[in-house]
């Protein structure tokens, strides 16, 4: 499949190290990056890419942020962990800056985004067995079809796509799967007593970008607050200004009970994931009860907060929305037949290639990024356009230059 473009020697050595000495879980581009700078990154070759994957949206705010980074250096030579056995300086203010920032009682913090999602699970589960008064053992999470949240054996057992679960079981009890953007289906779910929680992406990022219906999300708080039924968003891709809003959530102005949140939180720099909730949800976990050795560390403090901080002083969210709509709009006027179709919300987007090769969408990555832009397909005819926020609306415009000149090679 890589045969058709040349590779330097340079970046060939790299590759057969991890080749030979890596375990192979990822089929990734045969590029080899080094240096990366807001919206670029470059190859040991030194040869500059656009970064249309921006670490699959952790790298919201472009990488090695200048602001950012001058929070890690800083706050790495005073102190990093110091474990949750005793307090730092830093835990309780970006507790207090966190939770101002999204509006709830409480912060949980972790490190990756799947034990943001294994902390809500739990949560959903305590509170379902304390408040909703669900009998032990018996609480079930509704999760969707086409749900992606991570690779622990909590995450694959609620997954429907086989390369995640298949060999892996037995799988973990007490999670239900119901199709992705249908009410109907999710009410009749609701139903069972035992249900404590429906957990899903307000845009399925993995699925490759599927933007529900107008009204869905809406739809799922009412349902939530009906049943009384926790609604727990996964924001660790769509969250973060990545969609034209801070929160996908604010789309339709809904606010879950449980918000996750990962990736951008460290603009990229470290794994720092964190759940919000407010006190009735987050006081049913008590001391020793749940925890990480390095969540809520100095480090990822300090580094969290300023991430936030430069999502909001750049207004990111803001420019995600107008070069996004530019992006989708300056795509599909290319009216290529090659491209099914383009979706999604601010710059979290997809093309569908329509080809009679079946490997047409990895060809055309590999000829992206033979001109320039470094994009990875997804489920074999799906391309993630998601570049990091700080694009500007150049740019944006010799990205679709170096999509329309690709397209033409197929
Ligand atoms: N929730 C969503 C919506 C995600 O997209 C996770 C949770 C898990 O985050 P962590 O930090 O545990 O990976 C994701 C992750 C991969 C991969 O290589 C992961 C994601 C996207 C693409 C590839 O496992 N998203």
């Amino acid at each position: 499949m890589q045969s058709t473009i040349a590779i330097s020697h340079n970046t060939q050595h790299y590759i057969d190290l991890e080749e030979q000495y890596g375990a192979h879980n990822y089929h990734p581009l045969p590029v080899v990056l080094n240096r990366g700078e807001g919206i670029f990154v470059w190859d040991v070759d030194g040869k500059r890419y656009y970064d249309f994957l921006s670490g699959y949206s952790a790298v919201n705010q472009g990488h090695c942020h200048p602001k950012i980074i001058a929070a890690l250096t800083e706050q790495a030579r005073k102190l990093t962990l110091t474990s949750r056995a005793f307090h730092s300086n830093l835990l309780g203010e970006f507790e207090k800056y966190i939770t101002a920032f999204f509006g709830y009682d409480k912060v949980l913090p972790m490190n990756t985004g799947v034990e943001g999602g294994e902390t809500a699970v739990k949560l959903a589960r305590r509170w379902g067995y304390k408040l909703k008064r669900i009998p032990d053992n018996q609480a079930k999470i509704i999760f969707a079809a086409g749900n992606f949240w991570g690779r622990t054996l909590a995450a694959i057992s609620s997954s429907t796509d086989s390369s995640s679960y298949e060999k892996f079981g037995p799988f973990m009890p007490g999670f239900e799967i119901v199709p992705y953007n249908d009410l109907s289906a999710l009410e009749i779910a609701f139903r069972d007593k035992n249900v404590a929680a429906f957990m899903f992406e307000p845009i399925q990022g993995e699925a490759g970008v599927i933007v529900p219906d107008k009204g869905y999300l809406t739809g799922i708080r009412n349902l939530c607050n009906q049943y009384n039924v926790l609604m727990i968003a996964d924001e660790i891709q769509t969250g973060l200004a990545r969609t034209g809003r801070m929160l996908a959530c604010d789309h339709e102005n809904v606010r879950p009970d449980i918000l996750i949140l990962g990736k951008a939180l460290s603009g990229g720099l470290l794994p720092v994931s964190a759940v919000l909730a407010d006190n009735e949800i987050m006081m049913t976990i008590l001391p020793g009860e749940h925890g990480s050795t390095y969540g809520g560390n100095p480090l990822a403090c300090a580094v969290a907060m300023a991430a936030l901080q430069v999502l909001k002083d750049e207004k990111l969210a803001e420019n995600a929305e107008l070069m996004g709509e530019l992006l989708r709009t300056e795509i599909r006027k290319l009216n290529s037949p090659f491209i099914n179709l383009v979706r999604g919300r601010g710059l979290l987007n997809a093309i569908v290639i329509k080809h009679t090769n079946p490997d047409a969408a990895w060809d055309l990555c590999l000829t992206l990024k033979e001109n320039g832009l470094l994009a990875k397909p997804t489920h074999g005819d799906k391309i993630r356009f998601a570049p990091p926020l700080v694009i500007n609306r150049h740019q944006v415009l010799e990205c679709v230059e170096i999509i329309s000149k690709s397209l033409a090679t197929l």
